[in-house]
């Protein structure tokens, strides 16, 4: 394995200027402490009975790892990871990129012309348990889904969140510095790798072209926790199908802003309608009976 060129560490305070200037240059940085203690023992409190009903995987997946998908069905922690700063605003500068001109003729014979820019949107939610005897993952690229060629400009942001201290020998992720930037061709290899090693609550954040692999965990009774929110752009397809992992009775119960994340929002200039309106209304017809911000705790308010 690689011992010198490891990723960064920069601090939650550092800016999402220079978290962004620091992902664009290595494929990706640790956020240090990025979600408080209390935050991270609710949510992992509130997944552990959904990750105690899974089996463990097969092939990529993980023969001896449990993955806990539709977070935001689980727990309203999974608001805080989404919506950390650190993450959420260095998303939004790496993948936001200038708009197409949108036309639209006023009398017949003048075309009114608006610059657009694309929505950012979650791609998918994931906590992912490694558990002793995990090998090493093969070594890929997330933004393969979209078929995305390298070098370029990034189609998918991804955070691992560190639910349980992240070593070497539980399986920290594995990452190759720079990969972003290469080509399509050039083959990655395990010796190219280095282990990220982070407390709990903080994060690895990375661009999709950024070579990775779950490590192995060759401990011999320490389980590794990472959790995956990822975003895209707001006309790509999401990896995890919101609509359908998250009921809209739950959906209507998050944050305005959350809802907005998970696509319930417009693309511009006219992307994801339905019946030709923005879905956030089809959304707020289904809970016009029901008082929609009932369940949603904000974990100031109560833990
Ligand atoms: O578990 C990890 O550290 C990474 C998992 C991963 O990269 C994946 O499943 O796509
Ligand atoms: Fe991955």
């Amino acid at each position: 394995m690689n011992t010198s060129a490891s990723l960064r560490t920069l601090s939650s305070s550092a800016s999402a200027d220079d978290v962004a200037e620091c992902i664009d240059r290595d494929g990706g940085v640790i956020v240090a402490n990025l979600i408080d203690e209390r935050v991270m023992d609710e949510f992992i409190a509130d997944l552990r009975p959904h990750f105690d009903r899974q089996t463990f995987g097969t092939g990529f997946n993980g023969v001896r790892t449990r993955r806990c998908n539709a977070l935001l069905q689980h727990s309203d922690r999974t608001v805080d990871l989404m919506l950390a700063p650190s993450f959420l605003n260095v998303a939004e500068r790496l993948l936001v990129h200038d708009g197409v001109w949108s036309g639209s003729m006023a009398d017949g014979s003048t075309v009114h012309k608006q610059r657009v820019r694309p929505t950012i949107q979650l791609s998918v939610t994931q906590a992912i348990e490694l558990w002793p005897g995990q090998k090493a993952q093969e070594i890929h690229r997330d933004d393969s889904m979209y078929y995305t060629r390298h070098p370029g400009r990034p189609t998918l942001v991804q955070a691992l969140f560190a639910g349980t201290r992240y070593t070497r020998d539980n399986g920290g992720t594995l990452v190759i510095p720079g990969s972003h930037h290469w080509d399509d061709e050039r083959i990655p290899k395990l010796q190219e790798t280095v282990a990220v090693e982070m407390p709990r609550g903080s994060a690895l954040i990375y661009v999709g072209g950024l070579y990775h692999a779950g490590g192995a965990n060759v401990t011999e009774d320490e389980r590794r926790i990472a959790v995956a929110v990822s975003y895209t752009l707001g006309y790509l397809r999401q990896e995890e199908n919101q609509y359908l992992s998250v009921t809209p009775e739950r959906a209507l119960q998050l944050p305005q802003r959350v809802r907005e994340l998970m696509g319930y929002r417009l693309c511009a200039p006219f992307c994801g309608w339905v019946d030709m309106r923005d879905p956030m209304d089809w959304l707020e017809a289904q809970g016009n009976n029901a008082n929609s911000s009932a369940s949603y705790r904000p974990v100031t308010g109560g833990v």
